[in-house]
């Protein structure tokens, strides 16, 4: 696929500047975590009706594509969520030129919990709407209600904020939620040649103008298309290439914890996500989640996407469950 070049080229620029089941109740207790001589902790169950609706409140707001009242009305609903479950927010304006010369008004909107600690862990997803189902064979150029791409990853972290509000991380970790603008804002296909940084201008932005300023994280992950009905999480190419220990910690802890059909040990080629730019500009591993289908005719993404059928219907609970349980608890028992 042709974002295979695109790694190999990161590869060469990157090569110098990089250091080297579920019966659940209310709480999961890692029993099996390895190694053997950590105690055990309880993670908290991850609320996947709680997920849904958050994904659900997103999708209500109509498409979230930039320069639209929806997309500031949810913005700001984001704002207000995250700082309602206590989190230090820090919100980065910006503009960014669109492929087509369009200035578009961005936010990246940023939560952090525990904000003194100093081991951190980037959570990320993009809360923006494509602005055309440019895939789509009778609207190709409407936007789209983006309850996958999009408000899935957000729901998911949403989640885990009222989870951080529940059981406060106390020690040394601190975990910083990242909703990023502008991801879905790139060129059409059909419209010319594959402009690869048309694509994530608000990690691009936020990659090479961090706040806050200096900002680093021991590692991230991103949530992208991470709640759609039979979604499989393959090992992504980048990913493995720059942030290879996250990429096998989060797939040993969703194996071990019983979502092994959804996070099964297969890689992916690559592809230019967020997680791109915060390797590479900012200097921090990132592991991208991201649903892989290699029957689809694209070899990549799943049939809904960038289409109208990106809708709720496509949400599926035990999705979201299986990510943002993964998530949780890669998070909870960091120390
Ligand atoms: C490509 O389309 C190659 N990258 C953008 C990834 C993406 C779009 N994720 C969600 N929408
Ligand atoms: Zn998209």
């Amino acid at each position: 696929m042709k974002n295979n070049m695109k790694v190999l080229a990161l590869g060469l620029l990157l090569a110098a500047s990089l250091p080297a089941c579920e019966k659940k109740t209310n709480t999961e207790t890692a029993t099996t975590e390895q190694p053997a001589a950590k105690a055990s902790v309880n993670v908290p169950a991850f609320n996947a009706d709680s997920a849904y609706q958050f994904v659900a409140q997103q999708v209500a707001f109509g498409p979230r594509v930039p320069n639209t009242p929806e997309h500031r009305a949810c913005g700001d609903f984001l704002i207000q969520k995250l700082e309602s479950y206590g989190g230090t927010m820090q919100v980065q304006s910006f503009t960014a030129k669109a492929y087509d010369g369009t200035s578009l008004n961005l936010r990246n909107i940023m939560a952090q919990f525990n904000p003194k600690a100093g081991k951190r862990i980037l959570l990320a997803a993009h809360w923006d709407t494509r602005h055309v189902a440019d895939k789509d064979q009778q609207n190709p150029t409407k936007p789209m209600d983006g309850a996958n791409d999009g408000a899935s990853g957000v729901g998911i972290l949403l989640e885990i904020a009222r989870q951080l509000q529940a059981n406060p991380l106390t020690g040394n970790v601190g975990v910083d939620l990242m909703l990023f603008d502008g991801e879905d804002y790139g060129q059409p296909d059909n419209t010319g040649p594959y402009k690869e940084d048309t694509w994530c201008l608000g990690s691009q932005y936020w990659a090479k103008n961090l706040l806050p300023k200096g900002y680093t994280a021991n590692y991230g992950i991103l949530l992208d298309m991470v709640g759609a009905k039979g979604s499989r999480f393959a090992r992504e190419e980048t990913s493995r290439a720059y942030a290879g220990d996250v990429v096998e910690k989060v797939w040993r802890t969703a194996n071990q914890i019983g979502y092994s059909d959804y996070f099964p040990f297969q890689d992916s080629p690559g592809i230019t996500d967020d997680h791109t730019y915060v390797i590479q500009h900012a200097n921090i591993r990132m592991a991208d989640i991201i649903a892989y289908d290699p029957t689809s005719p694209d070899g990549f993404f799943g049939p809904y996407h960038h289409r109208h059928t990106d809708n709720l219907d496509v949400i599926d609970r035990n999705t979201l469950k299986a990510v943002g349980q993964t998530v949780l608890h890669v998070v909870m028992t960091e120390e």
